[in-house]
């Protein structure tokens, strides 16, 4: 059982492995970064359980009833239960993909596969990236950047539309190979459905003081994107909260403030946070959002008078 991360570099890693040798593969619930007590149970079935391109906190507890693999490039601390734990972080090494690091583990030729892994976690920096010029050469075989990057927007239309069971069978039409991604009506309409649904939430922000602000209620995984789009139209800093049925989560986004300081009140508060620079997300319990909206606001305006 290949266990994986929802986004492209998580499908596109199960993939790999998956071309090697079948087995069936699942990822957590979209938006969990760890296992509940239905994935324990459902993976409970399994004797050997590979997870790619997950930092499960708990990834030990697999240990107690099966053998397991781990291969990733998020940071981490070993997992010394495991059979391999292959991760370069844990040599301080920085990989752009998960799927890189499998590629360079079993010695895999550099494909679309690899690439589009490559390109999901790395976006438009991917041109600054030393294995450009390996995506490059791919041009050869009629696979173009352009290509590549449409191919990662249909796979990633999946989580962000919320649907899991799609995300399980991507992993199969990644396997197709680049045609078959790019032609799949299923995936082109949620590019659609999503597109609008951005535009639709990102025109009704606010100017709040100093910065933008916008409170919203989808069960699309698309805050990143939207706050994204609030500051390239408005400028400046952006906070948005939505309202999911079974959580909350709060974006911030700014061009002209470091943001770090509300990652780390958002990580006291046992929140699940994360983020840079530029940009904080946090997932909160459903309820708790709006208060943590209006005390980031608050904050924000005592430190930009
Ligand atoms: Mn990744």
């Amino acid at each position: 059982m290949i266990l994986h991360h929802w986004d492209s570099d998580g499908i596109c890693s199960a993939a790999l492995l998956m071309r090697m040798q079948r087995e069936e593969n699942f990822t957590p619930k979209i938006g969990n970064y760890f296992l509940d007590n239905d994935d324990i149970e459902k993976l409970k079935g399994y004797d050997e359980i590979r997870v790619v391109d997950m930092n499960l906190p708990d990834a030990a507890k697999i240990c107690e009833f099966a053998r397991l693999w781990i291969y990733d490039h998020h940071m981490a601390t070993k997992v010394e239960c495991a059979q391999e734990h292959c991760n370069p972080s844990l040599y301080g090494e920085s990989y752009p993909s998960a799927t890189l690091v499998i590629t360079e583990r079993f010695n895999l030729p550099f494909d679309y596969i690899v690439a589009l892994g490559i390109i999901g976690d790395n976006g438009p920096k991917t041109k600054e990236l030393k294995e450009y010029k390996l995506i490059k050469n791919l041009e050869k075989n009629g696979i173009t950047f352009d290509d590549l990057q449409k191919a990662v927007n249909l796979i990633d239309s999946s989580y962000k539309i919320n649907d899991r069971k799609e995300v399980i069978k991507n992993v199969e039409l990644v396997l197709d190979g680049i045609e078959a991604i790019l032609e799949n009506e299923k995936l082109n309409r949620n590019v659609e459905l999503i597109e609008k649904e951005i535009e639709k939430w990102a025109g009704k922000a606010e100017k709040t003081g100093k910065i933008c602000t916008l409170k919203m209620k989808t069960n699309y995984n698309i805050i990143s994107a939207v706050t994204r789009k609030i500051v390239w139209e408005n400028g400046g800093t952006a906070l948005v909260l939505n309202h999911k049925d079974d959580r909350d989560e709060i974006y911030l986004r700014s061009i002209e403030m470091d943001v770090t300081q509300y990652i780390k009140i958002a990580k006291s508060r046992k929140y699940f946070a994360g983020g840079k620079k530029e940009v904080m997300g946090a997932i909160l319990p459903k309820g708790e959002g709006e208060r943590f909206f209006e005390e980031i606001l608050k904050k924000i305006d005592e430190q930009h008078p």
